[in-house]
C-alpha cells in the first residue's frame, strides 16, 4: 500500500492534476504517512534528485489555520526544488501554487546552523482544493513544490522578532515576523532534529517554516519576500 499511495501523489506532481486524499482514505496514521513520503521521495532520488536539505511546515498559527491542520510536520528537499534567488518558478508544472516567506538556515553535519538566509517556499499541494489531513499533507511531502534562499548571513544574536514582509508585484500582500515561527525560528533546528531523527549533512538546508499565511502564486507574478536584518529573495512565476 506504501509504494502504491507514493506512486498516486507521484503521478499527481508530475502531471500537475489533483487527486482526492488518497492517505486518509487509506486509514494510514501520522507513522504510515511519512513512511509514504519516504517511499515518495526515493521514487525523486530514482530519478537522479539529490536530497538537499529538510522542511518544516505548518510551524506558525497562521498556517495551520490556514489549512486547518495544528501539528508541526516536516519534508524533504531535493535539488530540483532548487530556484535561484531572482529565477523563474514554471506554473505550468505545479497544480494551484502558493508561496510564503520563510527563513532558512544553513546546516553543518550535526544539525546546527552556520548561516541564515531570507527565503522564499512554493507549496502545491497534491490534493483537491487544497485540502487534506494531517497523514495526506505528511505523505505529500508537506506539500513542497520549490524554494528560493537569499544570500546567507552569519546568525545574528536574535532572530526570533524581525519584521517580514512578503510582496507580490510590488504590493503589500502578507505582513509578519519571525516570531511566527515556533516563537523563534532558532527553535526550527532542534524540532527538525526531534522530528526527522535523521542526522543532516553539512551544506544541507532547513526551511524553518512560514512567517504569515501563504498567498496564491499566478503566471506573471513578481513575489519578493523581505526579512528584516536578513535581506530579500524573489523570485518570477511564468
Ligand atoms: O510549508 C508549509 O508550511 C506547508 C505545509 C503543508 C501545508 C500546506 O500545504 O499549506
Ligand atoms: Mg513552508
Amino acid at each position: 500500500m506504501t509504494g502504491d499511495l507514493a506512486e498516486r501523489l507521484d503521478a499527481a506532481a508530475r502531471d500537475a492534476t489533483a487527486i482526492p486524499q488518497v492517505v486518509s482514505a487509506a486509514g494510514l496514521d501520522a507513522d504510515g504517512a511519512y513512511a509514504v513520503q519516504e517511499a515518495l521521495v526515493a521514487r525523486r532520488l530514482g530519478r537522479g534528485e539529490r536530497l538537499v536539505g529538510l522542511k518544516l511546515g505548518l510551524t506558525s498559527r497562521a498556517k495551520m489555520a490556514q489549512v486547518g491542520v495544528d501539528e508541526v510536520i516536516w519534508g524533504r528537499l531535493t535539488d530540483a526544488m532548487a530556484v535561484p534567488d531572482g529565477g523563474t518558478v514554471d506554473t505550468s508544472a505545479l497544480i494551484h501554487p502558493r508561496i510564503e516567506p520563510e527563513v532558512a538556515f544553513l546546516l553543518d553535519a550535526d544539525g546546527n546552523a552556520t548561516a541564515v538566509a531570507p527565503a522564499l517556499e512554493v507549496i502545491d499541494s497534491r490534493y483537491a482544493d487544497f485540502t487534506f489531513s494531517l497523514a495526506d499533507v505528511v505523505a505529500d511531502n508537506a506539500s513542497a513544490a520549490a524554494y528560493t534562499i537569499g544570500s546567507w548571513k552569519p546568525l545574528p544574536d536574535g532572530l526570533d522578532n524581525l519584521g517580514v514582509l512578503l510582496e507580490v508585484d510590488g504590493r503589500v500582500a502578507q505582513v509578519g515576523s519571525t516570531a511566527a515561527i515556533l516563537g523563534d525560528p532558532r527553535r526550527a533546528l532542534g524540532a527538525a532534529r526531534r522530528l526527522a531523527g535523521a542526522p543532516a549533512e553539512a551544506g544541507w538546508v532547513l526551511l524553518a517554516g512560514a512567517a504569515t499565511a501563504a498567498v496564491s502564486l499566478v503566471k506573471g507574478a513578481h513575489v519578493r519576500a523581505v526579512v528584516e536584518g536578513l535581506g530579500t529573495v524573489a523570485v518570477r512565476a511564468s
